[in-house]
């Protein structure tokens, strides 16, 4: 595999065989001229998911009082894997966004209202120690007295930073038109400390991302943090949801949004790692290019790299070079994603699991991609 071929903006990879000079078909043409590899089996940014069960969490809650989902990357610290996600233990289970007016202060509508960000350690990535909460729900009226979820961590220059939905309200009602707020710890274990007010701002009245900042997800990238986030159109047209970058050189801001924005016109809970010189999404679950791995040279401009089918939902992966910024990203090979019960999180709850994957240049080896389909 050489690193670069001129006539693929994008893709650092190389088609092996030359595309014939006669006129082709347009799904021959964008065959050649769209995709890095002729076969998704030769293209290090394909890969198939694989699900194992976590040890060391209590699955056997049903009844939808006790959620553990949208979990943070994973990173690896003082010899233990550390991953951060939302947690909600409620007296009783959601009553549905539909229902959020019956929501109280201790009755949750959505999955994912009145939590807190919890954390668990583990030496191999499969077994997991609960390790307890890491960001509680401030009092009211501060910033995500009524929820905070969905967190991602950032580490830079020694320090640690937390960014997460912090709710004003109950989810159904206006609460998911929440901004992102972040505390910071000078070790991974805490105590949290939080900067009490918003980090990143919702766009003003008529931009794309007005209703909601979501999903933040931070990596250090050309030596300043990217951050990417969801948002979604919320009504014209209706819950179209894509991803945006902003961008900040402190953790604690000012974040100044991309001029490109969205950057990705798909994506749920993307998950973004260097690659090679670039940037690589798993965009997950929403909008027209859902499901597919992407490519960004510069981190803004993302092309379709490959196809994939089962992806990990609120994918964390584990990426040891998340905040490098060496300009030659390995890719990842595992990390903790949710399963959300598929009729309906008003009924039960969500739990955390593994997936394991080889978007890794370091694990890329196509002879055994070849033989494995
Ligand atoms: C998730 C995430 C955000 C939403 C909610 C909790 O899928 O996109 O975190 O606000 O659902």
């Amino acid at each position: 595999m050489s690193d670069s071929n001129p006539d693929q903006k994008g893709f650092p990879f190389v088609l092996p065989k030359e595309k014939p000079s006669r006129e082709l078909s347009a799904a021959m043409e964008r065959n050649y001229n769209q995709y890095p590899a002729p076969r998704p089996e030769d293209n290090p940014l394909y890969t198939q998911f694989k699900y194992t069960e976590l040890k060391g969490f209590d699955y056997n809650n049903f009844d939808g009082t006790i959620t553990r989902r949208d979990p943070s990357k994973v990173i690896f610290e003082n010899g233990k894997y550390y991953v951060w996600y939302t947690y909600r233990h409620t007296e009783t289970k959601p009553v549905g966004l539909r229902n959020a007016a019956q929501a109280t202060d201790t009755i949750p509508s959505a999955d994912w209202d009145l939590s807190e960000i919890w954390y668990a350690t583990s030496e191999d990535g499969f077994t997991w120690e609960e390790q307890g909460v890491a960001i509680p729900r401030p009092p009211k009226p501060e910033v995500g007295w009524r929820s905070v979820t969905t967190t991602d961590i950032l580490v830079y220059k020694g320090k640690y930073y937390l960014y997460y939905q912090a709710f004003m309200e109950a989810s159904g009602l206006r609460g998911d038109d929440c901004p992102v707020a972040v505390s910071h710890a000078d070790s991974p274990d805490g105590p949290w400390t939080p900067l009490n007010k918003v980090v990143i701002e919702n766009g003003e009245a008529g931009e794309w991302d007005q209703y909601s900042i979501h999903d933040p997800y931070p990596i250090v990238y050309q030596d300043k943090i990217y951050l990417y986030y969801k948002s979604d159109f919320d009504g014209d047209p209706e819950l179209v949801r894509m991803t945006g970058l902003a961008i900040a050189d402190d953790p604690l801001g000012p974040f100044k949004k991309h001029p490109l924005n969205p950057v990705l016109n798909s994506g749920h809970e993307t998950a973004m790692f260097p690659f090679k010189g670039g940037v690589a999404a798993m965009v997950i679950k929403d909008g027209n290019e859902h499901f597919t791995v992407q490519y960004a040279e510069d981190g803004v401009n993302f092309e379709i790299a490959s196809m994939v089918e089962l992806m990990p939902i609120a994918a964390g992966p584990y990426v040891p070079d998340a905040f490098d910024s060496n300009g030659n990203g390995r890719g990842i090979t595992w990390g903790i994603s949710h399963l959300a019960p598929a009729y309906s999180w008003e009924k039960s709850a969500s739990i955390l699991m593994r997936f394991d994957c080889s978007l890794s240049l370091d694990h890329y080896d196509p002879e055994m991609k070849k033989h494995h389909h």
